[in-house]
């Protein structure tokens, strides 16, 4: 591509005015998506807490400051998508941590339970950083992961595990885990399984700009080898209760910049999520006038990010949801797990 945003000027980008970046980036997602704001009912099932990883922005982690411990069974888990089918849920989300003291049939067994009782729930399920610690802990290759989830029912993976792909940062606040470098192999040998997958990149605690810039080029580097991404997904830090120690939190001015930034330099990937569940419903509802498209959904209920301070655990009522899209002039658009549109509400 001819006009590409390079490295140096994408940082650039930050410098200027909030509203002239935010055009910039609403031009571009005008031109793909007009005013349709996607979104989809589903949820959220962090199955366990148990983890054998020690990143430090992590709150979620029982090993960590939360000495409650859970793992769910799969019967647990089955209760509760035999509940969200019943509520029209069409996607479930599920997000383990690195729990050492389970099988594997645990992990990928329950996927195929779903599969068979709900053929139709599109199932998005382990990160990069689970299928990382599931070859290392039981001795199998990324290939052989890959193949068993989808064996076992897994139809795409979420986009987590990013964090911040520049390895300074990465060493600093989440040695140990997955690398940037097996992180992307990973999604690379998903998606030539014809598979889809989305990446999200964890902003707002030490990294700078530039490290920022730096992820979406990486990101921009293998999406234009696969287009296996479907969506990016800048999640803001949450202060609370982990290891970080971060006392100055991110402005709002910062979060809509770089929601603007990444419309404009991640120009092969489709969609921008605004997560509301960590920039908060109001500040994802303006990011749709700064290049975001999408704002994830319902979720009914949510551990991780709720556990280090966002106010997510309960998910948002879909009329509600919908009623404040309208209200800030966009479209709600009901979507499936792959982006087909379902109902315009
Ligand atoms: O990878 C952990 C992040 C992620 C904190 O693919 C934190 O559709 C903020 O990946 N502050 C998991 N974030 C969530 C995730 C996700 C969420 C929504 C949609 C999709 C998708 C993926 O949560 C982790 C980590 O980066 N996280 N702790 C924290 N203190």
């Amino acid at each position: 591509m001819n006009n590409r945003i390079n490295f140096k000027d994408a940082v650039k980008l930050y410098e200027r005015d909030l509203f002239e970046l935010g055009e910039l980036a609403d031009e571009k997602r005008q031109e793909l998506h007009g005013k349709k704001t996607y979104f989809n009912i589903n949820r959220h099932i962090n199955p366990t807490n148990v983890c054998a990883d020690v990143c430090k922005f992590c709150a979620y982690s029982a090993t960590r400051k939360n000495p409650n411990q859970y793992t769910m069974s799969h019967e647990e888990i089955m209760k509760i998508v035999d509940n969200i089918v019943a509520h029209d849920a069409k996607e479930v989300h599920i997000v383990s941590a690195h729990n050492p003291n389970v099988t594997l049939d645990w992990y990928l067994g329950v996927f195929k339970k779903i599969k068979e009782k709900y053929p139709a729930l599109h199932v998005k399920a382990l990160t990069a950083a689970e299928v990382d610690f599931l070859s290392r802990h039981h001795g199998l290759t990324y290939d052989e992961v890959l193949d068993l989830m989808i064996e076992n029912g897994v139809d795409s993976m979420p986009g987590g595990g990013a964090e911040i792909f520049d390895e300074k940062v990465r060493d600093y606040i989440c040695k140990g885990k997955v690398t940037s470098d097996q992180w992307f192999k990973i999604h690379r040998k998903w998606h030539e399984r014809g598979k889809k997958s989305n990446v999200t990149m964890l902003f707002g605690h030490v990294e700078s700009r530039e490290n920022r810039i730096d992820h979406m080029m990486r990101i921009r580097e293998l999406q234009d080898i696969t287009g296996g991404f479907n969506a990016f997904i800048p999640l803001v830090y949450q202060t609370q209760n982990n290891y970080l120690n971060i006392d100055k939190p991110i402005t709002a001015n910062e979060i809509l910049k770089t929601y603007a930034v990444a419309r404009l330099v991640l120009d092969n990937v489709p969609n921008l999520k605004a997560y509301w569940v960590t920039s908060t419903v109001n500040l994802a509802l303006v990011a749709q006038e700064f290049g975001a498209n999408d704002l994830d959904g319902t979720i009914e209920k949510e551990s991780i990010n709720s556990a280090a301070g966002a106010a997510s655990a309960n998910g948002v009522d879909v009329k509600e949801f919908t009623g404040l899209i309208k209200n800030s002039g966009f479209t709600p658009v009901e979507r499936d797990s792959v982006y087909n549109e379902i109902k315009v509400w």
